[in-house]
C-alpha cells in the first residue's frame, strides 16, 4: 500500500493509498453565513455577537461568515477542482431546527439536500458532523448542555438528520472537539455563556459525551449501514523533564484534556484516576442508572483527530490562591519549551510529531481505531502581502506545514496506524469563534468585501498531492 520509494539521495517519496481521503473540513457557523435567513433562528453565536461585539476581533460576527449559504454551487465546484474526495461540513442545528425542537425548518432540509446533492455529484464524499459550538439560543436558555432534557433535545435532532440525509450521507460525526464549549463556555470564557465553574463544565462534559453515546445508539437503530463517530482536539501532553513531578503532572493534564473524552468514546470507560480527581473536587456529575451502560455499549466506529500543537506541562510551581475558583491548572503548569517552533499569529507551537505520538497511542491503547486527521492547519495573518502578480497567495509556509505533518503520518501508517485520511482547516479562508477573520487558514482565499474567491498556491499544491497520491521531499 503505502510503499516509500528513494527518489534521491535526501528526497523521498511519500505515497498514500489509493483510497485515502483527501480533503478539507469547515463548520456552519463559520463558512455559511446567511445567520437570519432562510428561516434559521439564532445560536449562542448570534446572540453573543448581538450582546457582546466588542469580543470579536474587529468587531466582526458570523452573520455573513464565507457566504457558502449563497455561493456553495461555487464552492463545490472549487473543491472539486482542487481534487477532494472528501469535505467535512456541520448542519446548523437552529437552521434545522430554529427553537432547537419542533417543527423542523423546510428551506433548511433544502438547503442541506442542495449541499449533499450537489457534493455527491462531484464525486466529493460529505463527512457530516451535527454539533460544531452552535447551540441554538432557545436551548441555551433551558440550560444548554448541563440540561439533560437539552440532551434528550439534541438526541430528536440527530434522529431526523439521519432521517432526512442518511441515505446518501454514510460518515456521520456527533460532535467536533466537544471538550471547546466545555473550556470555553464554562472554566476561560472564550465562548458563551461565559461561566467560570468546575462542577458546572464537568456536567457540561458529562452530557456532551452522554449525548453521543445516545446519538450513536440512535444511529444504530436506525439500520443505516454508515459509520458514526466524534472529532476530538487530541493534544499531546509532553512533561518538561523526566522528572517524576513532572511526569506526574503531565499525566493529570492527558487524563483530564485528552482521556476524558477519548477513553469513553473509543472504550466506553471513563479513567478511574479521572472519577478520583473529580470526587476531590466534589465535582462529579449528575448521573442517570442507565447512562453508564449506554456509554459502555455505543462507542465510536470512526474516531477524527483534530491536531494543531502540543500540550507542555511542568509541575506546578505557585500554590493558587485559594480564594480562585477551582481549575485544572491548579494541578499543573504549562512550560514554554526554549526553542520551540511556533506560529506566532495564533499563538501556537507547531510540532509536526504530535500527530505521529496521537496515532501511535490509538494503535497501541486505543485498538488501533478507525481515524483520520479530520484537522490539521495553520491559521497565518495578514496574508495579502505574500499575494504575487498574478494575484495567487504564495502560502509556502502552509505547504510546509502540511508536508511536515503528513510525513509523520505516513510513518504511522508504514507503522500499522489505521488511519485513513487528512483534511485541512479549512478550505476556503472562514470566520473563527475569537478571531474572525485574522488570521486565515484556507486553500482558498476570501475577499470578505466582494466575496471572491483565489486558490492559493498551497490549494495548487494539494491537487497535485491528490493526483499523484503524495509528494516528493
Ligand atoms: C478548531 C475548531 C475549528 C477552527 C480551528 C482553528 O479548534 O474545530 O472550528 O476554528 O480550531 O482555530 P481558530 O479558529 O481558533 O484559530
Amino acid at each position: 500500500m503505502n510503499q516509500t520509494e528513494n527518489t534521491t539521495v535526501q528526497e523521498k517519496k511519500y505515497t498514500f493509498p489509493t483510497d485515502f481521503w483527501w480533503g478539507t473540513a469547515a463548520s456552519a457557523t463559520q463558512m455559511e453565513g446567511a445567520a437570519y435567513e432562510g428561516g434559521k433562528g439564532p445560536n449562542i453565536w448570534d446572540h453573543w455577537y448581538e450582546q457582546e461585539p466588542n469580543r470579536f476581533f474587529d468587531g466582526v460576527g458570523a452573520t455573513v461568515a464565507s457566504d457558502f449559504y449563497h455561493q456553495y454551487k461555487e464552492d463545490i465546484a472549487l473543491m472539486k477542482e482542487l481534487g477532494h474526495n472528501s469535505f467535512r461540513m456541520s448542519i446548523s442545528w437552529s437552521r434545522l431546527f430554529p427553537t432547537g425542537e419542533g417543527e423542523v425548518n423546510p428551506q433548511a432540509v433544502d438547503f442541506y439536500n442542495r449541499v449533499i446533492d450537489e457534493l455527491i455529484q462531484s464525486g466529493i464524499e460529505p463527512f457530516v458532523n451535527l454539533y460544531h459550538f452552535d447551540m441554538p439560543l432557545a436551548l441555551q436558555h433551558q440550560g444548554g448542555w448541563e440540561s439533560r432534557d437539552v440532551v434528550a433535545r439534541y438526541v430528536d435532532y440527530a434522529k431526523v438528520c439521519f432521517e432526512l440525509f442518511g441515505d446518501r450521507v454514510t460518515k456521520w460525526f456527533t460532535h467536533n472537539e466537544p471538550i471547546v464549549p466545555v473550556e470555553g463556555g464554562y472554566l476561560y470564557d472564550f465562548h458563551y455563556p461565559n461561566v467560570v465553574d468546575f462542577k458546572r463544565a464537568v456536567q457540561v462534559a458529562y452530557h456532551s459525551i452522554l449525548s453521543s453515546a445516545l446519538a450513536i445508539e440512535a444511529y444504530k437503530e436506525s439500520g443505516q449501514a454508515g459509520k458514526i463517530g466524534i472529532i476530538l482536539n487530541l493534544t499531546p501532553s509532553y512533561p518538561r523533564s523526566r522528572n517524576e513531578a513532572d511526569l506526574h503532572a503531565a499525566h493529570l493534564a492527558d487524563i483530564l484534556f485528552n482521556r476524558s473524552f477519548l477513553d469513553p468514546s473509543v472504550l466506553g470507560t471513563f479513567p478511574s484516576e479521572l472519577i478520583d480527581l473529580l470526587k476531590e473536587q466534589d465535582a462529579l456529575p449528575l448521573m442517570e442508572e442507565l447512562d453508564r451502560q449506554k456509554i459502555a455499549t455505543h462507542t465510536v466506529d470512526l474516531l477524527g483527530i483534530n491536531y494543531y500543537q502540543p500540550r507542555r506541562i511542568k509541575v506546578k510551581e505557585h500554590l493558587p490562591n485559594p480564594k480562585a475558583p477551582f481549575m485544572p491548572e491548579h494541578l499543573f503548569d504549562y512550560y514554554e519549551m526554549p526553542g520551540r517552533k511556533m506560529n506566532r499569529h495564533r499563538g501556537w507551537e507547531i510540532y509536526e510529531k504530535g500527530v505521529y505520538d496521537i496515532l501511535t497511542n490509538l494503535r497501541e491503547n486505543y485498538g488501533n481505531i478507525e481515524c483520520f486527521i479530520s484537522e490539521n492547519g495553520m491559521g497565518v495573518e495578514g496574508e495579502e502581502r505574500y499575494r504575487d502578480a498574478d494575484g495567487s497567495i504564495q502560502d509556502d509556509y502552509r505547504i510546509d506545514f502540511i508536508a511536515e505533518h503528513l510525513k509523520w503520518v505516513h510513518l504511522a501508517m508504514e507503522e500499522g496506524s489505521n488511519v485513513k485520511g487528512y483534511h485541512l482547516w479549512t478550505f476556503m479562508d472562514n470566520w473563527s469563534w475569537s478571531n474572525a477573520y485574522k488570521n486565515r487558514y484556507g486553500f482558498v482565499g476570501v475577499d470578505l468585501t466582494s466575496q471572491g474567491r483565489t486558490v492559493k498556491k498551497s490549494g495548487h499544491w494539494f491537487k497535485r498531492v491528490i493526483e499523484e497520491k503524495g509528494f516528493v521531499r
